[in-house]
């Protein structure tokens, strides 16, 4: 449960390809009202993908004390509401982990909070702070909100190719304030796969071109 196989093979590319660690959870997989893993250990950098299924599911950050409502006031994360028939969203959700406070998150679409889809990311060791209880007062929550719109995280199809092309590292925005554990990245090297698939595939015909033109400019 702990240790899922895409859990296991995405530390283990994380672990080849960047310093920072990619945590893939799975949201509504196989029709589930759930997040999987729905708690998770990650450290300061680390990166959590979020990777939607169908059909209509979201992440948002929240408060302990207020399971189904989005995070001081609506400047935590938001996927946005992810809406792809039966099969898997190809844009995934990705946040970077700023601090080691519990990040709290629940989906926001109308009832599944209160079913129980909700999870955390580094839960404390205080014993009155759990999933369970967590998930608990959520099934009591009158209702569900969700920020205005998708914020807080990276989407991944929407990464700018232009910093793929360039090689560049990932840069961490400021804080999106509010003491937001997570916070906004904006970078060419954000950990969907396509995205790398396709920076990658990029840079190497990048690469390619400068050598031709090099090669140009010899024979002149
Ligand atoms: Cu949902």
């Amino acid at each position: 449960m702990m240790y899922s196989p895409a859990l296991l093979l995405s530390s283990l590319v994380g672990a080849v390809s960047a310093a920072s660690s990619l945590q893939v959870v799975t949201v509504g997989k196989s029709g589930s009202l759930s997040y999987s893993p729905d708690q998770l250990t990650a450290n300061v950098g680390d990166k959590i993908e979020f990777q939607f299924f169908g059909p209509t599911h979201s992440v948002v950050q929240a408060s302990f004390d207020e399971p189904c409502t989005a995070f001081n006031g609506g400047t935590g994360f938001f996927a946005g509401m992810s809406t792809n028939g039966n099969g898997p969203n190809p844009n995934s959700f990705t946040i970077t982990i700023n601090d080691t406070k519990p990040v709290w998150f629940y989906c926001g679409f109308p009832g599944h909070c209160q079913a129980g889809m909700v999870g955390v990311i580094n839960v404390s060791s205080n014993k009155s702070e759990t999933l369970d209880i967590f998930r608990s007062n959520a099934a009591n929550a009158a209702k569900s909100t969700t920020p205005k719109q998708q914020q807080g995280g990276v989407i991944g199809a929407f990464v700018n190719p232009s910093s793929a092309t360039s090689g560049s590292t990932a840069s961490t925005a400021g804080s999106t304030g509010g003491g937001s554990a997570a916070t906004q990245t904006s970078s060419g090297a954000a950990p969907s796969h396509t995205g790398n698939d396709a920076g990658q595939l990029r840079g190497e015909f990048a690469l390619l071109g400068g050598l031709a033109v090099a090669a140009a400019a010899m024979l002149v």
